[in-house]
């Protein structure tokens, strides 16, 4: 008897749950919240800076002391088809595993259902190249995008990653500062990324005013090393604006995943 009055409480809350979060139909006068978690890791394990070892598909063990990257140009697909682009002023977020506060950028989007999230990783060519009037806040790079910025003629770093490897030779750091928006930099080099996902397998996000569901997606690093190509810290502990990023960027495009939602 024991089990049978935690399982009809179960029940009644999951009742109780449904009752109040029906499915809000998609109405583009209304904008509400969500928001999307980037939660880094590095395969099964969650990503710890400076103190978290990881290894490779090459069987390189490494650390982590900088992961930072940019997010823009979201938009979002309502389940009865809609296609909703954020405005993209409001639509630039910079994510820095350093930085708790930068992890779960908040979209401002309309009531409804989604079925697909896509997003570019980096900066699009026409933000790369405006005047530095239209590239503030984290797009500022004596400000909040210190670091992130080579020049106008290569741009922004989309992806940056650092850290120490006993693979890596010399001192053991190594660091991959990837980008290129296809500018007039030589070699012309474009690792605009485009990353879409589907949010039907792990649950769709209702939006809804008073509510602000949380689309919770996996990031791993590991990709980076292990994809289509492997990437070797041995071979190649220090990529910037270089052809090579273009491997690297095809592979670490598989990164992010939806893992949940929480409405
Ligand atoms: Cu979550």
């Amino acid at each position: 008897m024991k089990t049978v009055i935690p399982v009809s409480l179960l029940l009644v809350l999951l009742l109780a749950s449904c009752a109040k979060n029906n499915v809000p139909a998609y109405n583009s006068n209304i904008l509400s919240g969500l928001s999307v978690e980037f939660d880094n890791i590095a395969g099964s394990s969650d990503l710890h800076l400076n103190t978290g070892t990881y290894t490779n598909a090459a069987g390189e063990q490494f650390t982590v002391t900088r992961l930072k990257y940019y997010v823009s140009n979201f938009v979002l697909t309502s389940t009865d088809g809609n296609i909703y682009t954020v405005p993209q002023d409001s639509c630039y977020f910079l994510i820095d595993e350093s930085d708790t506060s930068t992890h779960e950028p908040v979209l401002r989007v309309p009531e409804g259902e989604y079925k697909t999230l896509s997003f570019i990783l980096g900066v699009d060519s026409l933000r790369s190249t405006m005047d530095i009037s239209w590239r503030t806040g984290v797009l500022d790079p004596s400000a909040a995008g210190n670091g992130m910025y080579w020049n106008l003629d290569s741009g922004y770093i989309f992806f940056n990653m650092e850290g120490h490897s006993p693979a890596a030779g010399g001192t053991g750091g190594y660091r991959y500062h990837i980008g290129g928006y296809g500018g007039p930099a030589s070699p012309m080099i474009n690792n605009i990324k485009t990353i879409s996902l589907d949010l039907t397998a792990r649950g769709v996000p209702k939006v809804k005013t008073g509510l602000e569901p949380n689309l919770h997606l996996m990031v791993d690093i590991l990709k980076l090393f292990n994809g289509p190509a492997q990437i070797s810290m041995a071979a190649t502990p220090m990529v910037l604006y270089d052809p090579y990023s273009t491997t690297i960027a095809d592979n670490y495009t598989a990164m992010f995943r939806h893992d949940h939602t929480e409405n």
